[in-house]
């Protein structure tokens, strides 16, 4: 195998699981029986936006009461360890939009679909750290609007620093896939991307994901167990 430099990881709602965050896909993945696809779009929120403010209202106020579980802290220590021990880079690009690899000390995180802690003004575009409820439409700091809106990238809406992601992409020996079903583009086809552009492709997860196939070694587990493991293996432990 080729010598291992830049590490690109892409994570999902499975690593955020065993801290209490539910999954999108799972049983309990259903929000006063709606489906996710159906509250998180842009039509959804012009069509009922209490309905939408309230889903993420009470989803931003539970992530704060959560605490980051060893698989983050485990790629946290990857992170900070890596550059020292190998001379390359190791970026986390995730989908989740709770706070939890920052919490668990990780320096190098890109979310692609947004932060639950973190306001949009659809009047002036500024994005302020917010923490309490939107429901009430409080006025943006920066032109005192009252429009607010999570700072989520919902379907049909483009995903941040999809540039940044591609551009690691191309300079990633190892591409590992954390806690994801695969199911939501285009963050289901980077391990395809890695893959061409010759990177080695792993994949850590409860599961079989979508994209398996795609992948040079699967690892099935709980997180907090397959991925501590994992990062020991590589640091050397
Ligand atoms: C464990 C575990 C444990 C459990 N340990 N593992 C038709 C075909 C293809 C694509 C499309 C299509 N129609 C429309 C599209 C595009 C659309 C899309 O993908 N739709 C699909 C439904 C088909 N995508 C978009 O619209 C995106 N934008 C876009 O495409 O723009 C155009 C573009 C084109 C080209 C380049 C660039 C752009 C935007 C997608 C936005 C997604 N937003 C959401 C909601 C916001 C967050 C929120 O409200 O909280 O993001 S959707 C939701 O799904 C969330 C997640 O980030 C995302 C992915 O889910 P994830 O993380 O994979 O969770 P699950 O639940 O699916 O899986 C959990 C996994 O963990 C499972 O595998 C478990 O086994 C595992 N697990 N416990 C380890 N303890």
């Amino acid at each position: 195998m080729q010598h291992l430099r830049n590490i690109v990881i892409l994570t999902g709602a499975g690593i955020s699981a065993e801290s209490g965050i539910d999954t999108f896909r799972s049983e309990g993945g259903l929000w006063e029986q709606h489906r996710v696809e159906d509250v998180a779009t842009p039509e959804a929120f012009a069509r009922d936006p209490d309905l939408v403010l309230r889903f993420y209202d009470m989803r931003r106020a539970a992530i704060q009461t959560k605490q980051p579980n060893p698989a983050h802290v485990a790629l946290a220590r990857l992170d900070r360890e890596w550059p020292k021990r190998a001379g390359g880079e190791v970026l986390i690009v995730t989908q989740n939009v709770d706070d939890l690899h920052e919490r668990g000390g990780a320096l190098n995180v890109l979310h692609m679909h947004g932060e639950h802690l973190n306001a949009w003004c659809t009047a002036c575009d500024a994005r302020h750290r917010w923490t309490g409820p939107l429901i009430q439409r409080p006025p943006c700091p920066s032109c005192e609007e009252p429009a607010l809106r999570p700072d989520i990238v919902w379907f049909g809406e483009m995903p941040y620093r999809m540039d940044d992601i591609y551009a690691a992409l191309s300079e990633a020996d190892l591409f590992v896939s954390i806690g994801t079903s695969g199911a939501v583009y285009p963050a289901g086809g980077l391990v395809r991307r890695a893959r061409d552009l010759g990177a080695q492709t792993l994949e850590l997860n409860l599961e079989r994901s979508k994209g398996s196939a795609w992948f040079h070694e699967t690892r099935l587990g709980p997180a907090s167990e397959i991925v501590p493991a994992w990062v020991d293996e590589l640091l050397g432990a």
